[in-house]
């Protein structure tokens, strides 16, 4: 039954992919499998010694598996390796240097107070201005790893030049300290990924998400942003078998594929709210808290 691809995990993520093929070329499918099952790579450590270094390193923000295991050939076995020795990206040396502080998982009120902070930052520009934390938030969670906030205009034009202009004033203020990725753009979506603290004795400094989306789109946003990364990679394939295609953008019908390629993107599918989507993939609607998996 399709409702059930959603119940079971479908494929482990493309880093733990890589991360198992480079390390165990022979059988890294028989791995793979237990990732499925196990939902993580922890439950494989006692197959190799260098898996917890390599997911030491992997925990550095902006390093992926394949990085790791670079580094990992280069002889680097602690962090004081890497900060002293390796070759590090912009993004790997502000990873480093919160290398604790991204670790811990913020309690769900302190998210809270990050959302009403960039919330207010937009809404001062204006006050119409649509501004919600997503991600493990949204889905009720006691604690966050980052805070993943959403900003749109229901007016459809007017999350326009907003970006550049909410971040600028988050940076003023004092409450932006680092910037990781400062523009991801696709579309008209444009993502901020950077770091902040909250102001006040004993704060650590917190991943943040910025995503500005057009209104046409927010659903479509909402839905993709509230996850779980899990849950979307079951929706994608539950999509993928009513020849529909879902990307963070929209809801297309009738895609054309030729073997894996896709020939016709498909026609947009009005998706209004997120129950929409449950109903043009004919299953049940899920509150965010049900949607771990
Ligand atoms: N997302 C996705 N696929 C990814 C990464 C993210 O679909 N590879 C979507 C679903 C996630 C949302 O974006 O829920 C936010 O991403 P986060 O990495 O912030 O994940 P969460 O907020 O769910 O968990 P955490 O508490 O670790 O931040
Ligand atoms: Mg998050
Ligand atoms: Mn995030």
């Amino acid at each position: 039954k399709l409702e059930d691809n959603l119940v079971q995990p479908l494929v482990p993520a493309k880093t733990e992919q890589k991360l198992l093929y480079n390390h165990y070329p022979g059988h890294w499918q028989e791995m793979a499998d237990n990732v499925m099952e196990s939902g993580h790579l922890r439950k494989i450590d006692h197959l190799g010694e260098a898996v917890p270094v390599l997911e030491m390193f992997a925990n550095i923000w902006g390093a992926g598996a394949k990085t790791a295991q670079l580094w990992y050939t280069q002889g680097f076995r602690t962090l004081e390796d890497i900060r002293t020795k390796a070759n590090l990206n912009h993004s790997q040396i502000i990873g480093l240097k919160h290398y604790d502080d991204f670790l811990d998982r913020m309690p769900r009120e302190e998210a809270a107070a990050i959302e009403e902070t960039v919330k207010e930052a937009a809404q001062f520009l204006d006050p119409g201005l649509l501004a919600m934390a997503c991600g493990s938030y949204s889905r009720g969670k006691d604690t966050c790893g980052d805070v993943d906030v959403l900003i749109s205009h229901p007016d459809g034009k007017s999350h326009r030049g907003v970006f550049s202009k909410v971040l600028q004033s988050l940076h003023q203020s004092g409450f932006l300290t680092d910037d990781l990725v400062s523009h991801e753009e696709s579309g008209e979506h444009k993502k901020y990924m950077g770091v902040c603290r909250l102001p006040g004795p004993g704060r650590l400094h917190r991943r943040l998400d910025v995503i500005v989306v057009p209104y046409g789109e927010f659903a479509c946003s909402l839905m993709y942003f509230t996850g779980s990364a899990h849950f979307n990679r079951s929706m994608r394939a539950l999509a993928k078998a009513h020849v529909f295609c879902l990307s963070e953008h929209s809801l297309n019908s009738d895609m054309l594929r030729q073997g894996s390629l896709k020939v016709y993107g498909g026609t947009p599918r009005p998706t209004l709210t997120e129950k929409d989507f449950f109903t043009h993939l004919g299953i049940s609607f899920r509150e965010p808290q049900e949607r771990d998996w």
